[in-house]
């Protein structure tokens, strides 16, 4: 695919680096969301810059729309990038208990400074990052659910922050903070694409369904036997794959079989999650 020319304004870049300093300095804990189904794809390589000394869950969301065994490669690569990484569904409750006990042991360094100055044990203040789209409301509104409560304003800070009481040992900042998405390349800017991180505008459908075809014939050839009832997909070119499913589901243009009205379902149903998990990049080894 062809490079494109897309870029945020380096106006756009240096508000994101002023807001997410001045929130980085009063947390404990960096929660850094990242789609399960394009970890790297979906950082920033700006948070490393500035909040390289923050402790850092890094949270793999989407998880249940991802490849789980791909997901667990992903496991193991952050934690041996020094992380500590959590993979979950941000809509359940069950992602709460997992990113509590995964913040704790990374407070040592917090505890032992308490235990010094002969403090009583803190709570930790966390906060969430990460790209458009990546889930960062949806995790603070289940974070904030029933139990919690706001913690109210720090007293003396002129635009307060609102904190939200997971435990009483847990608060987390009521907002986000949102890094710019990051795309060097034709092939990560598709990945944002797809995951639907970047406005759909901005790569033509028909590229971007090439694109995801070319993976999925590649990796997940079963999710396009079973969805679309293409037998013999070694057979059939790319775009023969898209004409077949224009008429399975009937998507026509003056009573021809539409490869761009296919294009358009083909995204939407992998986005939507309903082509089955799958995950568009494998961990480093
Ligand atoms: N399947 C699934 N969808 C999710 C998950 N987390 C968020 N979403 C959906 O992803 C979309 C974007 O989420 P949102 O929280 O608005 O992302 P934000 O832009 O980072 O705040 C919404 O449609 C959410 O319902 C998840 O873990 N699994
Ligand atoms: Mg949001």
């Amino acid at each position: 695919m062809k490079q494109q020319n897309v870029h945020y304004f380096p106006g756009h870049m240096q508000k994101a680096r002023r807001v997410i300093e001045s929130y980085v300095k009063i947390v404990d804990l960096i929660i850094e969301l990242v789609d399960a189904r394009a970890p790297l794809s979906s950082q920033n390589p700006l948070l490393n810059q500035l909040a390289s000394s923050k402790p850092r869950v890094v949270l793999l969301a989407k998880a249940d729309l991802a490849d789980p065994a791909v997901t667990e490669g992903w496991i193991e690569y952050f934690r041996s990038q020094g992380y500590a990484p959590v993979a979950g569904d941000l809509k359940k409750g069950k992602i709460v208990k997992a990113l509590v006990q995964a913040s704790e042991p990374l407070m040592k360094a917090k505890r032992e400074k308490e235990k010094r100055l002969g403090m009583k044990k803190q709570p930790i203040r966390a906060m969430v990052i990460g790209i458009p789209n990546v889930g960062k409301s949806t995790l603070i509104n289940n974070l904030g659910g029933k139990k919690a409560a706001a913690v109210g304003n720090k007293a003396g800070v002129t635009r307060a922050e609102q904190w939200i009481k997971l435990s009483d040992d847990f608060t987390l900042l009521d907002t986000p903070g949102i890094l710019p998405m990051n795309y060097p390349d034709g092939a990560q800017a598709v990945r944002l694409a797809l995951l639907g991180s970047m406005r759909e505008d901005v790569l033509p459908t028909e590229d971007l369904a090439y694109a995801l075809l070319g993976y999925l014939r590649g990796n997940y050839p079963a999710i396009l036997k079973n969805r679309f009832d293409i037998a013999d997909l070694c057979a059939v070119s790319s775009h023969e794959t898209l004409i077949a499913i224009a008429s399975r589901r009937g998507l026509l243009e003056n009573g021809t079989p539409s490869t761009e009205k296919s294009a358009y379902l083909l995204i939407k149903e992998f986005k939507d999650g309903l082509l089955g998990p799958a995950s568009l990049e494998v961990a480093p080894c």
